[in-house]
């Protein structure tokens, strides 16, 4: 089974039909560990699974003062890889930051979230993209609901749905803050967006992603199927989701920073390819298209 780019169709003048998705949703053995059973089952009907306070508070605290000082670190001025507000203020995002922070490169390696991610690759997995996203209180503001893999596949050239995202909580998510807001069930169902890729969307996309973004009528349709999953979770749980849960996070008015680190585990066998909307791959940083066995 290969997909092709008419397979699933996006960024066309008009919304395509959704489609099923063709690809497992658990490509490894499900009751191969460490995934318990339970886990499995609700992984490939959800999409997703939260592991409340996988790291304890040490870990934490050194992954989040690592993080924070890539925030202040002069090094970084005008670097790309440092996406900020839309107002040009706030830090938002910092791509790659498993190249600049130890404290991360240990934690991908780290066998409670690599052997679970390549048990639901069935595969050794590399690193396709590493990033923090910081919604600091009163200034953070919203992801739009979008897929992951939707992007990847037609702005990287990730040919199938066997990748997954692990956001693994720096702060705690609450109700309030802006936390992670998934669709269950949505990972089954690929929803093609109307509208043609700018050039170098990325520029934009990482601030506030206006194409890539499912039409109304498509988001309650998968709502009204699967509901909304707000993640609210203590600081050091890890949420495993797969590429195509449609995901989003609202803004943050509140005092409480919500930030977040994800790593997201590619398929050594799911390697990039030409992206499937014809457009120019986006830069290394934030779609790795060399594969470096994590294992
Ligand atoms: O385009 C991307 O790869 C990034 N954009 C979003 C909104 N989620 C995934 C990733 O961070
Ligand atoms: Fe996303």
């Amino acid at each position: 089974m290969i997909t092709t780019s008419a397979t699933y169709r996006s960024r066309t003048s008009t919304e395509p039909s959704p489609v099923d998705r063709v690809e497992p949703v658990i490509w490894g053995d499900p009751t191969g560990g460490p995934l318990t059973r339970d886990e499995s089952t609700a992984y490939e009907r959800d999409g997703l699974l939260v592991f409340e306070q996988l790291l304890d508070d040490g870990e934490v605290d050194r992954l989040g003062k690592d993080l924070q000082h890539l925030t202040r670190d002069p090094r970084l001025d005008g670097d790309d890889r440092v996406i900020r507000e839309p107002d040009g203020r706030a830090v938002r995002s910092v791509f790659e930051v498993h190249r600049l922070s130890d404290a991360v490169a240990d934690l991908a390696t780290d066998p409670r979230l690599l052997d679970r991610a390549e048990q639901i690759l069935g595969s050794a997995a590399y690193l396709h993209q590493t990033r923090v996203n910081f919604k600091p209180g009163f200034r953070g503001r919203e992801f739009y609901w979008h897929s992951d893999f939707e992007t990847w596949h037609m702005e990287d050239g990730m040919p199938q749905m066997r990748a997954v995202s692990v956001s693994v909580n720096l702060t705690p998510n609450l109700d309030c803050n802006g936390s992670l807001m998934i669709v269950p069930a949505s990972h089954r169902t690929f929803v093609g967006c109307a509208g043609a890729t700018p050039d170098e969307h990325f520029r934009a996309s990482l601030r506030q992603q206006e194409y890539g973004t499912p039409s109304d009528e498509a988001l309650a349709r998968l709502v009204e199927a699967g509901g909304i999953t707000q993640i609210q979770a203590p600081a050091g749980s890890a949420v495993f989701f797969d590429s195509n849960c449609m995901h989003g996070s609202n803004g943050n008015i509140t005092p409480y920073p919500r930030n977040n680190v994800f790593l997201v585990y590619n398929s050594v066998e799911n390697a990039l390819v030409e992206p499937f909307g014809g457009t120019t791959p986006r830069p290394s940083y934030i779609a790795a298209r060399e594969v470096h066995p994590l294992g």
